[in-house]
């Protein structure tokens, strides 16, 4: 999964492709080099950044949607937490939505998501991203996070979202601290138990940058570290911004650890 941020502030690659010409150029690369989807986000969901007023979030990302989903063989996924850009995103072109909220940050989402009959990646964090990092705690992380997931995934299809549409997602960084972030990537098949397809989102995070001491744009080995193990464990999908380097990494990971 290649990461297109039409952001002004995300961490790693915030104001890059703020232009429509910019973002599909960038999708362009990101599909040539190998990317099965694409998730477009116009939110920041790192710590502290600022929320963005609904009618700014839907003209950031639908134009976007709009130009990949028309020119891009691709599938698009939105990054969001509004129930109203999921809409109109899907409305556009989007097939999927990842919902770093879980779902709980927007009551009108599942209904958006079961009419659309879609999937949609539910991932875990604690809430809001505001003070998500302030000294997050858990009694045993792989568990809670998992219990969590589950719990999410039953109240959807409560709400009339079939079990085949839902991906979890432990969310590296959402309110975890390193050992938290490597236990979770440690015991990811743990997360597997369910039978939910599991997402992962390693690529630059803090966890890579206390770990080497670099700055976001210098974590390529990083996340490929973090990657490679992730395609051993049988993880079903990356979240990543390095598509060309990741998909060798993963292509090799794979062989070596499936056969395939
Ligand atoms: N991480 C980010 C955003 N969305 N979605 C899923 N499912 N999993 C993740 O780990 C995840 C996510 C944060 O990364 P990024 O988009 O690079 O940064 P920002 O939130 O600053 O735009």
């Amino acid at each position: 999964m290649g990461i297109l941020n039409v952001t002004p502030d995300s961490f790693s690659d915030g104001g890059r492709f703020q232009t429509i010409d910019a973002a599909l150029e960038q999708a362009h690369r990101l599909v040539e080099a190998g990317a099965d989807v694409l998730d477009v986000g116009g939110e920041s969901t790192r710590p502290g950044a600022a929320s963005v007023p609904l009618q700014e979030e839907l003209d950031r990302v639908i134009p976007v949607i709009e130009a990949v989903a028309a020119r891009l063989d691709v599938l698009v996924s939105v990054d969001t937490c509004k129930a109203s850009v999921a809409q109109a995103a899907l409305a556009a072109g989007a097939e999927m939505v990842n919902d770093v909220s879980a779902m709980r940050a927007d009551d009108a989402m599942t209904g958006v998501v079961a009419e659309a009959g879609c999937p949609v990646i539910l991932m875990h964090a604690l809430w809001p991203p505001a003070t998500m990092q302030n000294e997050p705690e858990y009694v045993d992380v792989v568990e809670d996070v998992m219990e969590f997931l589950h719990t999410q995934a039953s109240w959807a299809q409560a709400r009339g979202i079939r079990r085949e549409a839902i991906l979890i997602d432990p969310g590296i960084g959402f309110g975890k601290t390193l050992e938290h972030n490597l236990l979770l990537l440690r015991s990811v098949t743990r997360m597997m138990i369910g039978g939910y397809p599991v997402v992962v989102g390693p690529s630059r995070k803090r966890f890579i940058g206390e770990l080497t001491g670099r700055a976001p744009a210098d974590r390529i080995m990083g996340t490929a570290a973090a990657v490679a193990l992730m395609a051993a464990q049988g993880v079903h999908l990356i979240r990543v911004h390095d598509v060309e380097a990741m998909r060798d990494v993963a292509r090799v990971a794979d062989a070596i650890a499936w056969d395939v």
